[in-house]
């Protein structure tokens, strides 16, 4: 059976400014009637080189109850790591189709690791303009290299480089969520399986689209992961739903994009919220985004943290293994 990818899709030249209807949102979907228009949402910007503690104790709190977004800054990945990522990354969807579909996911398979675009359809059978890479990348014992891009060369070491030095940063921004809910430092991060927290990057590529009004890239969903740090590229495209509208996220040059995911809403007992989020698409130029998603193990079980829960504060969610929180919410189950 043969995948069709939206990168192949775009570069139709008989498409004369339309694109097939499995893409046509919903009216009530599309981004030209539901974006509040000439407005970009200046989510929370937290420079992480504060010396003040507290403080940036305090804004990463604030942002994560009030937005479950925010942008950092001066966090000690050097814009040259982030610029080689977002290099490779392109230079590996730009190579000829038969050369991506060697790291393709099986079809049938059940794994999220590979180059792919989405199988399963959305609501009313619509599709997002947009393909994908997943590959784990962190701890090294869950490393499968089949699914990294051999081409460009460099691939790998780049994106070695860019996780380790977005280790450090994770762990302050888990450290500083647990503080925010005045626990030690490290409970957030063994809430979520300690060392064995899984790193998975993912590579959005959202080719130029002929109807940006009609379409959507990523349909409106929260993080499964704990939290989610994501590098764009300069083309606009993320929106945020808040106070019950959609909004475009402004882009800032270098700056990591955070979302709070349901993982750490759960640790939190719901005073985390995570961030209902969606993408549009650009009618001249290619959108590229960078997400990590930092996972429990699939076997580890995730709950409400204890030292949060008493007679007043009971528990708002289950605990139970990430595996099982994936499968309800991929098949729209109860959790
Ligand atoms: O491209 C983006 O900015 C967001 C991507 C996203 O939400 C996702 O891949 O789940």
């Amino acid at each position: 059976m043969e995948v069709e990818r939206v990168q192949e899709i775009a570069s139709l030249s008989n498409l004369k400014g339309t694109i097939p209807s499995e893409f046509i949102r919903l009216e009530n979907e599309q981004p030209i009637t539901t974006t509040v228009q000439g407005v970009a949402l200046e989510v929370p910007v937290i420079d992480l080189s504060n010396p003040d503690h507290q403080s940036l104790v305090a804004s990463v709190s604030e942002a994560s109850k009030n937005w479950g977004i925010f942008q950092v800054v001066n966090h000690e990945i050097p814009s040259e790591l982030i610029s080689k990522l977002q290099k490779v990354g392109r230079e590996f969807f730009e190579l000829p189709q038969e050369e991506k579909e060697v790291i393709a996911k099986p079809i049938g398979y059940e794994g999220v690791e590979g180059y792919g675009t989405k199988l399963q359809k959305e609501v009313e059978g619509k599709k997002g303009w947009v393909d994908h890479l997943f590959h784990r990348v962190w701890p090294a014992s869950i490393i499968n290299y089949h699914f990294w891009p051999k081409n460009p060369p460099s691939y790998r070491d780049t994106n070695e480089r860019y996780t380790q030095s977005m280790i450090p940063v994770a762990d302050k921004l888990l450290g500083l969520l647990s503080r925010g809910l005045g626990l030690e430092d490290g409970e957030m991060k063994q809430g979520l399986g300690g060392e064995d927290l899984n790193y998975m990057l993912k590579i959005n590529y959202y080719p130029p689209c002929p109807c940006p009004d009609l379409a959507l890239g990523v349909a409106p969903h929260t993080d499964m992961s704990s939290i989610t740090i994501l590098v764009p590229n300069e083309v606009q495209g993320l929106q945020v739903f808040k106070d019950d509208h959609w909004y475009d996220v402004a882009y800032i040059p270098n700056a990591l994009i955070i979302h709070i995911g349901d993982q750490i809403e759960i640790l939190s007992n719901g005073k985390y919220k995570s961030v209902y989020h969606r993408t549009t698409v650009n009618k001249e130029k290619t959108r590229m985004s960078w997400p990590m998603f930092l996972e429990p193990p699939p076997e580890f079980e995730v709950g409400p943290i204890p030292n949060l829960i008493n007679q007043d504060n009971p528990p708002k969610y289950k605990t139970k293994k990430f595996k099982d929180y994936v499968y309800c919410k991929l098949n729209k189950l109860p959790q």
